[in-house]
């Protein structure tokens, strides 16, 4: 996820030490007038979101046992952040200014809007219950970030885990590995259920139904507008899913040397809530694993900075390097950080860093990509005509859509040969290459806009109970994903908590979903239309004029309406189209290959 969402989630006013325009009686109100709330808003506003950022940034990096100093300055962070961000003044002052919304700038309504939406997590009316899910949330980050993972009674890291998942063929230790990798989610069901409370109180308060519809609402978009566009991409993505569900079933099969299966034991997918099974199929000649293998992890991030280097983008500020945590600590490391990949707008101007725990693979090499589009995105919008409370994505989707998009690009083998990284001369199979893709992409949308999605509206908004939260999840992951635990999986486990964002980035996974689709999207009118390639192969790497069209869509923040964005950029609305046509060739393959073989999954959804 990205940070900056997060901590506008998470607030004084200080306002009242100011000899204040903003508490006069408002009677007619002019730009000018609002103009002065907003920035003195924004500069309180700002001030205290970078102590907040500061007091996170510690706390996910430094995680000790039984110290309680980060928790501390955390919660008294959170609180300022708080209490001023859902002052019943501020909130009574932007209500009021928005009575007179058409005689304002649209970049003004647009900056009123975030604010309500800032104070709506956080009401003063309820302030006691703000301070106790502050509290709460900060637990469970540790609880979940300070876990210590272990196989057969030693520790190791969750990047140990990922690798036995990808690469080991010995099914007894993927299944220990598996195991040690849901064992987290124990310690973390009674603070999913209080939060799940917390969460939709606070938002409650200000009359959003719960926290999903709180969540849904910033695309301007209700809780069953957003499921219905998520079921939508899931049939949409359906009978291509099937067919490598089909396919994956099979060749599993073959691997483990056991009858095929109706349904994926879990333990055998190489990712720990199947959602991307790219690394099932290994393409000669374009073997990126085996690329990076003996690169330094330093090597790869450089690597990335380079790409968005060679269309146009600025170098990383010093800053970046110096105090961003970019790699794993050893599994005996006397303190834990977090172990999931993120990129922070400390300040919401230059100060920008990563938290990641890169290693020399595939799936990093993804991911720098993925974290320095987050980084990218926040320095071109960290611009004059972008006001501070608008330096977002324009939506949270588009936001995950960038680095990802970079990230896919930089996988395609003209690029890797421009780079000299695969042999020019090498022939590789287009097929296979293409299967590899989907099993990333593809693979993904069942999981995101599927399991994710449903899981937490169930949980926000259908108010699932304590005793069903295992049975849900798994219900899910055999309906959307076809997959199931390799045993039973009782109600003393919390399986979904084992995935970072249930936690800590709750309500949001179809974010992710969004992204892909719009990554397809950009990437459809990037190659036929900017570069004239081939979508399959492009090479992205010195096109000064892609990093120009990549930076018209990212300067201008949050200023414009999403939907608008879109036509303007791609000229066309939000679609699954590009990508279903750029996947299409792989069915009649698949097809093929699951000839005679009986497919489990129903035909439609
Ligand atoms: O969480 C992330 C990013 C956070 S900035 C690394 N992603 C999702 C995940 O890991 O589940 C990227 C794609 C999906
Ligand atoms: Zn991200």
């Amino acid at each position: 996820m990205k940070k900056t969402i997060l901590l506008f989630a998470i607030f004084i006013s200080v306002f009242s030490c100011k000899e204040d325009t903003t508490k006069t009686e408002i009677t007619s109100v002019s730009k000018e007038d609002v103009q002065v709330f907003l920035d003195e808003y924004s500069t309180t506003f700002t001030k205290l979101y970078y102590d907040s950022a500061l007091a996170e940034w510690d706390a996910n990096t430094k995680i000790v046992a039984g110290d309680t100093t980060n928790a501390y300055k955390v919660q008294k962070a959170n609180e300022a952040f708080a209490k001023f961000t859902g002052s019943t003044d501020v909130i009574e002052k932007t209500r009021k200014f928005l009575e007179s919304k058409d005689d304002l700038d649209i970049v003004q309504v647009r900056q009123l809007n975030t604010i309500l939406y800032s104070a709506a997590n956080n009401p003063e009316t309820v302030s006691d219950l703000v301070k106790e899910r502050i509290a709460a949330e900060n637990a469970q980050n540790e609880a979940l970030f300070g876990y210590d993972f272990k196989v057969n009674g030693t520790s190791v890291t969750t990047g140990d885990i990922d690798k036995v998942l990808r690469e080991s063929n010995n099914e007894a230790e993927r299944l220990t590995n598996w195991e040690a990798s849901k064992n987290v989610g124990v310690g973390l069901k009674d603070g999913l259920e209080n939060l799940r409370k917390l969460r939709n109180e606070t938002v409650g308060a200000l009359g959003y139904d719960d926290y999903f519809s709180y969540q849904v609402s910033s695309y301007g978009m209700s809780r069953q507008e957003m499921r219905d566009e998520m079921n939508k991409m899931v049939k949409e993505v359906w009978p291509l899913y099937r067919e490598l569900h089909t396919w994956a079933r099979h060749e599993l099969a073959k691997k483990f040397n056991a009858d095929v299966p109706e349904y994926l034991p879990a333990h055998w997918l190489p990712n720990r809530w199947g959602q991307d099974w790219s690394s099932l199929v290994n393409v000669e000649g374009l073997d990126i694993d085996g690329v990076l293998a003996d690169k330094d992890p330093e090597w790869i991030v450089k690597e990335g900075e380079n790409f968005y280097k060679s269309i146009g983008f600025d170098a990383l500020p010093a800053s970046f390097y110096e105090k961003s945590s970019m790699y794993p600590l050893p599994a005996d490391a006397p303190y834990k950080k977090n172990n999931h990949a993120s990129a922070w707008h400390m300040n919401l101007e230059n100060d920008l860093r990563c938290l990641m725990s890169v290693e020399p693979n595939a799936d990093y090499y993804e991911t720098i990509h993925h974290e320095l589009g987050h980084i990218y995105y926040y320095q071109a919008y960290t611009n004059p005509n972008v006001p501070p409370l608008l330096r977002e994505g324009a939506n949270r989707g588009y936001h995950e859509a960038i680095g990802s998009l970079l990230g896919f690009a930089a996988m395609q083998k003209p690029f890797l040969e421009g780079k000299g990284l695969v042999d020019a001369d090498v022939k590789i199979d287009e097929t296979q290459n293409l299967l590899k893709e989907a099993l990333s992409n593809i693979v993904f949308l069942p999981f995101s806009a599927g399991v994710m999605t449903e899981f937490e509206n169930a949980l926000y908004a259908e108010n699932l109970p304590k005793d069903q939260f295992n049975k849900k999840w798994w219900e899910l992951a055999k309906k959307y994903q076809g997959m199931v635990p390799p045993t039973d999986r009782g109600e003393e486990f919390c399986d979904a908590a084992s995935k970072t964002h249930i936690n800590n980035d709750a309500a949001q996974y179809y974010d992710y979903a969004v992204s892909y689709i719009l990554l397809f999207q950009f990437h459809d009118h990037i190659s036929k239309n900017i570069l004239k390639q081939d979508p399959h192969a492009t090479n992205y790497f010195g096109s000064k004029d892609v990093g120009t069209f990549l930076r018209g869509v990212l300067e201008t923040g949050a200023n414009n309406d999403w939907r608008e964005l879109l036509k303007q950029s791609v000229g066309s609305e939000m679609s699954a189209k590009p990508m279903l046509e750029y996947f299409n060739p792989l069915m009649d393959y698949l097809k093929e290959q699951n000839k005679g073989r009986t497919h489990t999954l129903p035909e439609t959804l």
